[in-house]
């Protein structure tokens, strides 16, 4: 497999203008002829045009009307190259015939629940025909989609629709126009039978867009909260950030057979089912954020991503960092803003964070890859929201805002790099950003160390950073970095003090004044060492640092627990008391798990059982930052700071702080259930899922107490829940216990969501992820349930994904979990290497663990890197995790 680099980028010799597509869609073959009218970069030149390709029967090619003969062109797997076009302008015009019906790796053009769709991003465009597969090819489409009628009525496209009509042989056709240029990775097709459920929006230019979400007819119903968050994101970035929708129509179109979650192609957003779907009784309050999150993400892309546009695909992050970004913001300003952010951070610690550390790590903007579908992570997302973020942080919301106009004013309708995005912060602030570029070079999550010190005589308190970003593959040395810290300092009875001056470098700069004080400051951090010093402190402050976690970094600081345990109690800023409740639990968990391998007995620091039960009854706060606070840092998250990786005291450690929590405090959680309870209506609001979060967490620590009487209380709950949210916590809470309540629960349960696929994913990936011993055995009996099938990426990542969250049965030391793993993905390749690759990336930090753990899962990586016909996709994350 060849590895392309982002040093190699080269402007492409010819551009398309126009293109215009037409498919005859059949149930044996697909006919797609494309016309193309070309012009070179450069006027002129006679280069070879190169075309890429995949499985595709070319059938004809003509330049400028004429058919070319077999020595004007070369066709090999990958490539078709004319190998002497005309100089100037011309046409160009391909016949391939497709077989949509059989392609399982679901990129391209392929059949979905007998409905056709595409999947183009990345690279999925050359598998419907031969063309310019890069972003920076932009042209204006037109399509034309011709199918039997019966059996696909509908026929949607990108853009507007100009005709359709009837045709001989019970079929019909639609005719497509999008006026906007875009690359062909935002092309989108759609045909079957499929109903709408119509809205329309009125932008604040007074246009009307119709709004259609496309289901199967059963389907419908459950679209009510998809159409709700579509008009909220269309409303929320007009206010925010002053953009408007182009075109007069809006579709979204769910389908079950999707690798990803969703895809922004220009007009016709497709989505995966399970992120449109949604009732009261199948949906939990998780589902309901997350469909508000992802309709609200692919929307924005219409500015962040199709208006402007990757140059090439290292660039990535330049589109997904800032939408993710902005559907950050976008759930936050709908919800509630500590939460949503306590999630984001969890969210980027528990997979991002192994990921830099592993052999996978790469920058936000890699600089080399195989296959492309590879680098979809959570580095180039998460991270790169992270990247942003600190934009905003630096500049305030204005000056971002101001960095943004300006970056639409230069770009619209261009294919950009990062540096694009960069410049036009910078220079709408005409800010100093040194050394903030590295953020998009170096991969590892920077390590910041800080000390403090008061010094009574001066009145000043001083904060003392060292930075080092480790080493990653390709990458021994790093530079340093700009990181943005947000900071307050807390007086002895918590309150902020005002901040009104720091020496920095040994020069003064004023922050506030008296008569307009601040009380929160961001320090730009940007060399190795650095001091900042306070001046009028009066005493010894409590510092909060990195507030609203203002840097993807980890901090260590010399805080102690009293200083942790006043930061939980007074910190004003809502993030650092639930962050300062994370630092004790970490370091209390890492003292514990030493203890368990010495064979210690464990005991809990009664200071921390008072620290729960203080915020359990503390009435002011927000319900779901209590469930959120005594909800103890990951098992993940907690390998990942041990030198050698040990799941089975991680586990056994995490395990016995909850059942001590549930018997300390058995009353107040009890007490929490009662008092939580849901109403008849669900209400998709803050209040109603804090309140649920509230009581679905406490129970769930008390059946940790594996006492009948919590059983018949779970039991209780699963049976009187009026929602899915608390139907499946019930469920899930009675599954934590093996037996035979564990069995007929979930047996009932299956029996009566059987016809709804998407909550029986529910309920595989709830057996799947069980830390039950042994539970491999009925993860293998699950792949037999008549309700799986291997080739749908939902059932996989519920399954086989899910297993893949239980620490302690992947990396169970009998090495059954990675035989099994292995296996299944060898086998899965074969279908869908994208999800494959997926999967295989559980792999991927084998050298984490003790030398048992190692050598059983090298065998594994040993073994598929042996299989016949391997993809690249496997290839590149199996070869990387053992070289
Ligand atoms: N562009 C791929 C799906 C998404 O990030 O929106
Ligand atoms: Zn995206």
């Amino acid at each position: 497999p060849k590895e392309i680099f982002l040093k190699d980028y080269k402007m492409p010799d010819y551009y398309f203008d126009s293109v215009s597509l037409n498919f005859s869609l059949g149930e044996e073959n697909t006919i797609v002829c494309s016309n193309i009218f070309v012009y070179p970069r450069v006027e002129g030149i006679s280069n070879p045009l190169v075309l890429d390709g995949k499985d595709l029967k070319l059938l004809s090619i003509k330049v400028n009307g004429k058919e070319l003969k077999k020595e004007d062109f070369h066709l090999d797997a990958q490539h078709l190259t004319i190998v002497s076009p005309p100089s100037g302008t011309f046409s160009l015009e391909i016949v391939t015939e497709i077989y949509p019906q059989n392609n399982t790796s679901l990129e391209g053009l392929y059949k979905s629940s007998g409905n056709f769709c595409t999947q183009c991003e990345a690279e999925g465009f050359r598998k419907i025909t031969y063309y310019q597969d890069r972003p920076d090819v932009m042209a204006k489409y037109s399509c034309r989609v011709e199918a039997d009628k019966s059996l696909y009525p509908v026929l949607l496209s990108n853009g507007n629709l100009i005709e359709e009509g009837d045709l001989e042989g019970g079929r019909h056709y639609a005719l497509w126009e999008d006026p906007f240029k875009k690359p062909c990775y935002l092309f989108a097709l759609v045909a079957g039978k499929l109903v709408s459920r119509d809205d329309n929006f009125i932008t604040r230019s007074g246009r009307k867009v119709s709004l259609r979400i496309w289901t199967p007819a059963e389907d419908l119903p459950k679209t009510v909260h998809a159409m709700y968050s579509l008009k909220a994101a269309m409303k929320w970035d007009e206010d925010v950030f002053g953009l408007e929708y182009d075109l007069d129509l809006f579709n979204i179109v769910a389908v079950p057979d999707f690798n990803m979650g969703a895809m922004e192609n220009k007009s016709l957003n497709i989505f995966n089912s399970k992120l449109v779907l949604a009732s009261p009784e199948t949906a939990t309050d998780a589902d309901y954020a997350a469909i508000l999150g992802v309709i609200g993400h692919e929307y924005f892309h219409n500015w962040t991503g199709n208006r402007v546009t990757c140059r090439d695909w290292f660039q990535l992050s330049l589109k997904e960092g800032l939408t993710v970004f902005r559907d950050q913001e976008f759930s936050s300003d709908m919800g509630s803003r500590t939460v949503k952010r306590i999630a984001d951070v969890s969210r980027l610690r528990n997979y991002q964070f192994p990921q830099d550390a592993g052999p996978m790590a790469h920058p936000v903007r890699p600089h080399s890859y195989i296959k492309m579908d590879n680098f979809y992570t959570v580095t180039v997302y998460e991270k790169g929201a992270e990247v942003v973020r600190m934009y905003k942080t630096l500049l305030g919301s204005e000056g971002f805002r101001k960095g943004m106009d300006l970056y639409f004013k230069r770009h619209d309708g261009q294919a950009v790099t990062c540096e694009d995005f960069f410049a036009s912060m910078r220079d709408a602030n005409e800010a100093n950003f040194q050394n903030f570029l590295l953020w998009y070079s170096q991969a590892g999550t920077p390590r910041v160390k800080v000390t403090s010190s008061y010094y009574a005589e001066t009145n000043t308190f001083s904060l003392k950073f060292s930075q080092e970003v480790p080493p990653t593959p390709g990458q021994p040395v790093k530079e340093p970095m700009l990181i943005p810290v947000a900071v307050g300092l807390l007086d002895s009875k918590g309150k902020d003090m005002p901040i009104t001056s720091i020496y920095h470098d040994g020069t003064l700069e004023s922050v506030s004044t008296h008569d307009r004080p601040i009380y929160s400051t961001v320090l730009q951090f940007k060399k190795k060492e650095e001091e900042f010093v306070f001046s009028d402190i009066p005493e010894w402050p409590v510092p909060s640092i990195l507030r609203g976690y203002s840097a993807p970094i980890r901090l260590d600081s010399d805080l102690t627990d009293d200083d942790l345990n006043f930061l939980l109690a007074h910190d004003s800023d809502e993030f650092n008391r639930w962050e300062a409740g994370q630092v004790l639990a970490r370091k209390l968990m890492l003292s514990l798990v030493s203890d368990f391998q010495q064979n210690k007995p464990l005991n809990l620091n009664p200071k921390f059982v008072q620290g729960v039960r203080s915020i359990l009854g503390d009435t002011s706060l927000d319900k779901e930052f209590i469930a959120k606070a005594i909800t103890l840092p990951g098992e993940g998250e907690i390998m990942d700071m041990m030198e050698v990786a040990d799941p089975d005291a991680v586990h056994a450690v995490r395990s016995f702080i909850k059942k001590y929590l549930a018997s300390e405090l058995k009353s107040e959680f009890l007490r929490l259930v009662e008092s939580n309870r849901s109403t008849e209506t669900y209400d998709f609001n803050h209040h109603s899922m804090a309140r649920r979060a509230l009581k679905n967490i406490a129970l769930a620590y008390l059946v940790s107490l594996e006492d009948a009487e919590i059983t018949e209380l779970a039991l209780h709950e699963y049976k009187s829940a009026t929602n899915m949210t608390d139907q499946f916590a019930a469920l899930a809470a009675i599954a934590q216990n093996p037996g035979k309540i564990r069995d007929e629960a979930l047996s009932d349960f299956y029996t009566k969501w059987k016809n709804d696929f998407l909550v029986v994913n529910k309920w595989f990936a709830l057996q799947a992820m069980s830390d039950i011993p042994g539970n491999v055995e009925n993860v293998k009996s699950l792949i037999n349930h008549p309700a799986f099938d291997i080739r749908n990426p939902n059932k996989v990542y519920s399954l086989i994904g899910g297993f893949c969250g239980s620490p302690v049965n992947l990396h169970a030391k009998d090495g059954s979990g990675y035989k099994f793993l292995g296996e299944i993905v060898v086998q899965l390749d074969k279908i869908n290497p994208q999800v494959a690759s997926r999967i295989v990336s559980a792999f991927s930090r084998w050298r984490r663990y003790d030398e048992t753990r190692q050598s059983l899962a090298k065998a594994q990586l040993e073994m598929i890197m042996s299989a016949n016909g391997l993809s690249e996709n496997v290839f590149e994350i199996a070869s990387k995790s053992l070289s």
